[in-house]
């Protein structure tokens, strides 16, 4: 099945991506692992080019022509992000390298300083390993306790368990946006106003859910969110955490050094104002600067459409998968609709290892994730070690989802007949 849509969209975007046109163990390459790097379009490979070709310079540091172009490129990228997520303000908005990195500037800052013996922290059973070592670190610095809500028999985020864990004691609730592995898309807005009506903190993982959807963190309300460039468009290295500027004003610096400084004595130093009092060093210029260009060439297609787009891929994709037998998806699949799951897959096949498929669809050029996707609690909970992950972006097709359920069909068959 070709749609009249995948003409409109991914037909039209897929020439910006030259990767995408090449051979793959002779065949051409179908990318399904999406959710774990994006591909990039040749505006993004463009701007990184043309920056160090023509702009390269140190930023923030020189009056001399070069580090003024790379100083208005780097705070101009500053700005389109900050309005690609409907921040109040750019200073609201911190360069990091990654999601990782900004959940644990969250961690070290707010979290050591903010902390005490008994205060509870709620992160939910599906989070990415990056939001839940940082917080086992900080809780036993502290002596705070993490509460961890469970799944509903859908494998969907039970709310009311949610809700049964916040208390005043409740300091902190850290919840991913889009589960990298369930593919369930958490009513964000609902768990932020649930939270601070009990006076605690929300942060939440944004780095499933930004490249795919629009994101309005005035109308999320929460106080922190993050996420990694790499997933949208823009190049790895590069990543950023959005904070309230009150609650970042009051947070104390997470790493020393040049840029984040107002004065240097001997004995003491003050910080700078935000968002430089969070960029210590010398940031990735030539990385932000590109990641201003993929949120230019995101919000030229519309993040609606893109999500329209992926809709109808998914709800194609889950028809197709869940008519195989032997497929054990993880997590619901009572909304196929596409509404409240996102443009992925985890799935296991009964006999067969994750890796194995993964390995044999790689001989048909298709690259689909396998492995525990860094969530090893929720797989322990499925008695899973890992699982095969599918996961789209709006350069798929409809044809290239054909392509692998054919691959998976006769992949299935083969180890039916040897085993
Ligand atoms: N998930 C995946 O294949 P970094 O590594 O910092 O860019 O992103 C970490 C991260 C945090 N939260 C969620 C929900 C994520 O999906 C990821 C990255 C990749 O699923 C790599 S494990």
């Amino acid at each position: 099945m070709i749609s009249v849509k995948e003409k409109t969209l991914a037909a039209k975007v897929r020439s910006d991506f030259p990767i995408l046109h090449q051979k793959i163990n002779g065949k051409s390459l179908i990318y399904l692992d999406s959710a774990a790097t994006s591909q990039k379009p040749l505006i993004v490979l463009d701007t990184l080019r043309h920056y160090y070709e023509k702009d390269n310079a140190n930023v923030h540091r020189g009056a001399h022509s070069l580090s003024v172009r790379a100083t208005e490129a780097y705070e101009g990228a500053r700005d389109k992000v900050a309005k690609f997520i409907n921040s109040q303000s750019s200073q609201e908005l911190i360069f990091t390298r990654n999601a990782t990195e900004a959940i644990n500037l969250v961690a070290y800052s707010w979290g050591l300083s903010n902390l005490k013996p008994g205060d509870e922290i709620i992160i939910s059973v599906m989070e990415h390993h990056s939001n839940i070592v940082p917080w086992q670190i900080i809780a036993k610095k502290t002596g705070a306790v993490i509460k961890y809500v469970f799944l509903t028999e859908q494998e969907e985020l039970d709310l009311d368990h949610f809700q049964s864990l916040l208390s005043r004691k409740t300091k902190l609730v850290a919840i991913v946006h889009v589960s990298n592995t369930l593919g369930c898309i958490n009513p964000v807005k609902e768990i932020t106003s649930a939270a601070h009506q009990v006076g605690a903190k929300v942060l939440i993982d944004a780095c499933q859910s930004v490249p795919h959807l629009s994101i309005d963190v005035q109308q999320i309300g929460c106080d922190w969110l993050v996420a990694s460039g790499h997933k949208m468009c823009a190049p790895t290295g590069i990543g950023f955490l959005y904070g309230k500027k009150k609650v970042l004003e009051e947070m104390p610096p997470f790493l020393g050094g040049g840029e984040m400084i107002g004065e240097v004595f001997l004995e003491r130093f003050t910080y700078g104002k935000l968002p430089h009092k969070f960029e210590a060093g010398t940031p990735a210029v030539g990385e932000v600067i590109a990641l201003g260009a993929a949120v230019d060439y995101l919000t030229t297609i519309g993040l609606d459409k893109i999500h329209l787009y992926e809709e109808e891929l998914t709800t194609y994709l889950f028809k197709n998968l869940t008519e195989i037998p032997k497929v054990r998806i993880y997590g619901s699949i009572s909304n196929l609709d596409g509404k409240r799951r996102a443009a992925l897959a985890s799935f296991n096949v009964e006999g067969i290892h994750g890796s194995d498929l993964s390995t044999l669809l790689d001989n048909e050029g298709i690259s689909i994730r396998s492995g525990d996707h860094c969530t090893q609690p929720l797989h322990r909970l499925f008695n899973a070690s890992g699982s095969a992950r599918v996961s789209l972006y709006f350069y798929n097709t409809f044809e290239e989802i054909d392509k692998f359920i054919l691959a998976l069909k006769e992949t299935i068959d083969f180890f039916t007949e040897i085993m």
